[in-house]
């Protein structure tokens, strides 16, 4: 009866795109939970497995590629909490909002809406708000049969978007970017109007979920967001929107796969979609690949008349190796596809994407790159910023960069979801390594349209970063309810779907279950994950109690699962200037003397050569839901939330210096250690 219903719902959603229209009944029905079906144990067997991404190569301009931003102040409107389509049913979107009675605010794009107005119902707005701006297209974008492309980078939870009035694309779950042609809605040579619908409401089978309850208030009701993950629920418009051109043949889609061989031969294998009509219809095409070093000199190149696939030789390669790992890390080439006619001189499409060459292997002990173990020493982090929330600003993104640097990192997770493009290609060009985490934090009431989305995130995760050399593992949750037995199917199923889909990379995730046997999920990944936050939510005061605890616990994950140990997580909230001798919770005192404790047992563990990383819970201070536990937010941060170092910031940086010294022989920086005294 269920799955009759969902078909039926498909038929129903395509329809009505067809026609142009949005039902509301069918929008309620995919984003909210109305009630969670009866049968269990659920049958993972039957799961529509996501129909696979293809496309949204990151807009580049190229000699045969345009792109406009779309970036800038747009008007928005926010809808009433208690009845959050109205817009649909009033077709807000075939007018101006500022036609709409309701008030406009004007917001940037990139940002959260939610901290740049002072408005406290803004702020925690529950249900939709309606983006608009206006721009231009020059008619010579038509005229050259040139396709026109719509691209969003990510829009928090859903988006409903429309051109000129005419409903254009629609995208669910946050973080991941999507896009549609979108020619035939465009007025070319003229004004072109946008709109788009973002609804921030979150429910059972959400990625990740949360719930929205109707609560009394003082003057009637209030619509109340809540959910268990910890950090703020921010919605908007949080990347670039991009409008693109591509040639009417166009090079749609690129998957990389690299590795190091025998006396320095680098190898590419690529796969490639071109787009319009089959491939045998332009069979006298061929491609023109070349691979471009740092300097723009051509180190490789190839003529391929195949158009769906081939290999590139790199003698004398250049391997992309971690931050202080080499003396030179993050080498990234450029690759570049041309797309030629035999007969004619300028290329149908050209398309360049940077490119680290580098093997990847794991093991039941190890994790290694190049040949070489990996030892990774990192952080969670957060994208979370003041004022602008979630949204993407290159200045915050660079200082990050910076500061991973000087304190020594050569990793992060990308807690608790897919991180900017942007972001995974500065993690490329500094050699920084990425655990990419899928959007899934706190999962729980497991069942199979929940894992049908699950699945999705993943997989439009893993199409959109599969190409990027930082990229090491995926992980596919945090902290998931994994001590309920029926989390054990959902898991079993989620990681054969991913397995099957993971471009060469194992799968993790972080666990915070008590130690084995109790977890439903660790036995389905290739390197086990757990949090653990000894003497703060466990014997808080007690740094006394961290060294046995966190290497007996450790050993219990290996000796049960036989699988590489990271641990994800570990500790305690600091606030910034506050002080105590002897150290007392809260202080930047005890912030470091737990980071202290913990150095000790993690040295311990890297004897044993399974256990290859440790990650501070977290980079830097940010925003949560707000609660009696968090005190302006999470302050777990090694750095505020304004980027600065606190005390603990200098251990730490001590620490993964030294490690990168000892492990590979990495220089130390001149300001790491003060002067003290002449010791001789
Ligand atoms: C955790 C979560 C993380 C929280 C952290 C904390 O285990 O994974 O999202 O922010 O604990 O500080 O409580």
């Amino acid at each position: 009866m269920w799955n009759l219903k969902r078909v039926w719902i498909v038929l129903v959603s395509a329809t009505l795109l067809y026609a142009n229209a949005i039902d509301i009944e069918e929008y309620e029905e995919v984003q909210q939970d109305k009630q969670m079906p009866a049968r269990k144990p659920f049958n993972y067997s039957n799961v529509v497995l996501p129909r696979p991404t293809v496309g949204l190569l990151y807009p580049r301009e190229s000699e045969m590629r345009e792109v406009r931003s779309l970036d800038g102040v747009w008007q928005l409107i926010k809808s009433n909490a208690s009845d959050p389509l109205q817009g649909i049913r009033e077709e807000w979107y075939k007018q101006t909002l500022r036609s709409t009675e309701h008030e406009i605010i004007l917001m940037p794009v990139p940002a959260s809406y939610n901290d740049v107005t002072v408005d406290q119902q803004l702020r925690d707005h529950v249900g939709t708000v309606w983006y608009e701006r206006n721009f231009f297209v020059p008619s010579y974008w038509s005229k050259d049969r040139v396709r026109t492309w719509l691209r969003f980078g990510s829009v928090h939870y859903q988006a409903v978007v429309w051109i000129n009035g005419q409903l254009a694309m629609r995208h669910t779950i946050g973080h991941l970017p999507f896009e549609e042609e979108v020619g035939r809605f465009i007025n070319y040579g003229n004004e072109n109007r946008i709109t788009v619908m973002v609804d921030n409401r979150l429910g059972n089978r959400t990625i990740p979920q949360g719930q929205v309850t109707k609560q009394p208030a003082d003057n009637g009701v209030a619509y109340v967001q809540s959910y268990t993950f910890d950090f703020f629920n921010y919605a908007g418009i949080h990347r670039s929107v991009h409008l693109y051109t591509t040639p009417e043949t166009y090079i749609k889609d690129v998957e990389l796969k690299t590795q190091i061989g025998n006396q320095e031969l680098g190898r590419i294998d690529y796969r490639l979609i071109i787009g319009n009509g089959s491939v045998s219809t332009i069979k006298t095409n061929y491609m023109l690949v070349q691979l471009r070093d740092r300097n723009n000199v051509v180190v490789a190149h190839q003529i391929n008349h195949n158009l769906q696939n081939g290999t590139l030789l790199v003698p004398n390669v250049k391997p992309w190796w971690p931050y202080l790992m080499h003396p030179l890390p993050g080498y990234m080439y450029t690759l570049e596809f041309q797309l030629k006619v035999d007969s004619e001189v300028a290329p149908l499409d050209v398309y360049r994407l940077p490119v680290g060459i580098r093997s990847l292997s794991w093991s039941n002990d190890s994790l290694t790159l190049n040949g070489k173990p990996l030892y990774l020493r990192g952080f969670g982090k957060h994208e979370d910023s003041d004022i602008r929330g979630k949204g993407l600003d290159n200045a915050v993104l660079m200082r990050d960069f910076n500061l991973l640097k000087w304190v020594g990192a050569n990793a992060y997770r990308t807690s608790h979801y897919p991180y900017s493009e942007e972001s995974m290609q500065f993690a490329d060009e500094h050699g920084i390594m990425i655990i990419d985490e899928c959007p899934s934090v706190n999962t729980d009431l497991f069942e199979p349209q929940l894992l049908e989305n699950h699945m999705s995130a993943l997989e439009q995760l893993i199409h959109r970063d599969r190409n990027h050399a930082s990229v090491i593992a995926w992980s596919i949750a945090n902290e998931p309810r994994t001590k309920k037995k029926s989390a054990e199917a959902y898991f079993g199923a989620l990681a054969n779907y991913t397995r099957s889909i993971a471009q060469g990379r194992p799968l993790t995730a972080a666990s915070n279950v008590d130690p084995p046997p109790a977890c439903m999920m660790s036995q389905f990944l290739d390197i086990t994950g757990f949090n653990r936050y000894n003497a703060w939510y466990h014997n808080p005061g007690r740094t006394d109690m961290i060294v046995q605890s966190m290497y007996d616990e450790a050993r219990k994950w290996h000796e049960h699962y036989k699988k590489p140990v990271i641990v994800f997580e570990y500790g305690a909230d600091t606030m910034e200037g506050y002080h105590s001798l002897p150290a007392y919770i809260w202080s930047e005192d005890y912030q470091t003397e737990l980071f202290s404790k913990h150095f000790q047992a993690f040295d311990k563990l890297r004897q044993l050569k399974w256990f290859i990383g440790e990650f501070v819970w977290n980079f830097a201070d940010f925003k949560t839901e707000q609660t009696y536990t968090r005190v302006g937010g999470n302050k777990k941060g090694v750095f505020t939330r304004n980027r600065q170092p606190k005390d603990a910031a200098h251990l730490l940086r001590q620490r993964y210096h030294a490690i990168a010294f000892k492990l590979d022989n990495a220089s130390l920086p001149a300001d790491l250690f003060n002067y003290i005294i002449d010791w001789n």
